[in-house]
């Protein structure tokens, strides 16, 4: 099957190309590059020492026989994105291709706007282009667990069956996304929902939690194909942060009192995740929710294991609670359904001493790129344009 990973470049996208192209899907990557470019512009660097695309891809080939085609370009650019589609005829797309940063898209207008603009009008491209030219496509689309926000009821997988007023329906589960970024997931899902109803579209959103790791099965083959990993307080996300925290000798930084939970799961199964959905496609007219994690962790609970793994290794570690940036529960209920994946075949890698173990000695071993002054958030909820943010 031909698959067109859109996003690629990126830490979801990359391990998930490799994975696929390993297991015997013909691959193609679009990407815009965008982040390396937001990564310069905000003066900061992944952990890890990535490739530019094309050696990645080129020694992918040289390791593995197997190519990957690339398209290097933005799917806001509609003419290049449907001379890539008809020249690589995709039987699947799946679209990872956003800016996926919460503070990134609460520093101030400017950013919301960009934000929501390359992800809402990416999205809606897409919708076009698949429509117009491969209608019987599955569109695999990656969403968020934070569009749900933290209702005080469980959260199922999409939709929920209400009773009013004597009538029942099954409808959208409500969202309450707690930042520009994630309201920009709602509104993709909204839109891809529509897509579906009107044109017969087939469509898959999967409602990721926060990913964790860095290795795959691919991506640890060699060096060059060394996946990113972010810690600054702009892309980092909690628990990739605080191991590299903990290697570096900061504090961890759990914002506020620490007891909001969230849904997690490990980046190995991500690819796996993906890899299922397009297995077993969405029927035309279908719009598919998934909810894409494996276990819930308050960040409190996330600093104390990654506390215990690091005295284990050796390593004198603190946790800090610190004034919270965000607008957002510290205290509340959650509760979150994820049946659908694990019926489909999902055998999860649930975090565990030794995950935390190889990620912190991987945090070790790249620790001398780590750049202190990017580790403490800068980005306020309450004060947008607060924010000293290098251009
Ligand atoms: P990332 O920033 O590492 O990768 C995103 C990639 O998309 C980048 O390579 C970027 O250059 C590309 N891109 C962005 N806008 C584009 C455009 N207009 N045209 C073409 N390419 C474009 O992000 P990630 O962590 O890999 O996340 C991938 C997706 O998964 C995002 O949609 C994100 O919302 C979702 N997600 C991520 C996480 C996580 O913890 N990382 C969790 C849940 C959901
Ligand atoms: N947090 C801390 N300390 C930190 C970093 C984060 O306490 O140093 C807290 C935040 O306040 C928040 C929680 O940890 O309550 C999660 O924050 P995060 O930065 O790890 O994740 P988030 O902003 O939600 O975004 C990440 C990805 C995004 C994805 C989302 C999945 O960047 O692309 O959509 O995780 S989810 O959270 O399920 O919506």
């Amino acid at each position: 099957m031909k698959v067109l990973v859109i996003g690629g470049d990126g830490y979801c996208g990359w391990a998930t190309a490799l994975h696929l192209s390993n297991r015997g899907y013909e691959v193609g990557i679009l990407d815009n590059l965008v982040r390396r470019h937001w990564d310069q512009q905000l003066c900061i660097d992944t952990l890890t020492p990535i490739a530019p695309i094309h050696q990645r891809i080129q020694r992918w080939k040289d390791l593995t026989g197997k190519s990957i085609d690339l398209y290097v370009g933005d799917i806001n650019d509609y003419s290049f994105l449907i001379e890539s589609l008809l020249e690589f005829e995709p039987e699947a797309v799946v679209h990872f291709g956003e800016q996926r940063s919460a503070p990134f898209s609460m520093i101030d207008r400017e950013h919301a706007v960009l934000t929501q603009t390359n992800n809402v009008v990416g999205t809606l491209n897409i919708l076009y282009a698949i429509r117009e030219h491969f209608p019987d496509c599955h569109l695999v689309k990656l969403g968020t667990m934070g569009e749900y926000g933290t209702p005080n009821i469980d959260i199922e997988e999409g939709y929920i069956t209400i009773e009013h007023n004597g009538r029942k329906d099954t409808l959208p589960y409500p969202k309450q996304p707690g930042s520009f970024y994630h309201l920009s997931k709602v509104h993709d899902s909204h839109n891809i929902h529509f897509a579906c109803k009107i044109w017969g579209l087939r469509a898959t959103d999967l409602n990721q939690g926060v990913v964790y790791g860095v290795l795959t099965d691919e991506t640890g083959m060699d060096e060059m194909l060394i996946n990113r990993l972010d810690y600054d307080g702009v892309f980092g996300t909690a628990l990739n942060r605080f191991c590299i925290q903990a290697a570096i000798g900061h504090p961890l930084t759990v914002y506020g009192k620490g007891g909001q939970t969230r849904a997690f799961l490990d980046i190995r199964d991500t690819v796996r995740c993906v890899e299922l959905a397009i297995a077993t496609p969405a029927e035309p007219g279908q719009f598919r929710v998934f909810n894409q994690f494996t276990e819930m962790f308050s960040v409190s609970n996330l600093a104390m294991m990654v506390k215990k793994a690091g005295n284990a290794v050796g390593l004198d570690v603190d946790i800090q609670n610190m004034e919270n940036p965000r607008v957002e529960l510290e205290d509340h209920y959650f509760n979150a359904k994820n049946t659908n994946l694990l019926d489909l075949g999902l055998q999860p890698h649930y975090l565990s001493d030794s995950l935390l173990d190889s990620l912190l000695n991987f945090a070790i071993k790249y620790k001398g790129r780590v750049d202190k002054n990017e580790i403490l958030p800068k980005v306020s909820w309450r004060n947008p344009g607060s924010a000293k943010i290098a251009k």
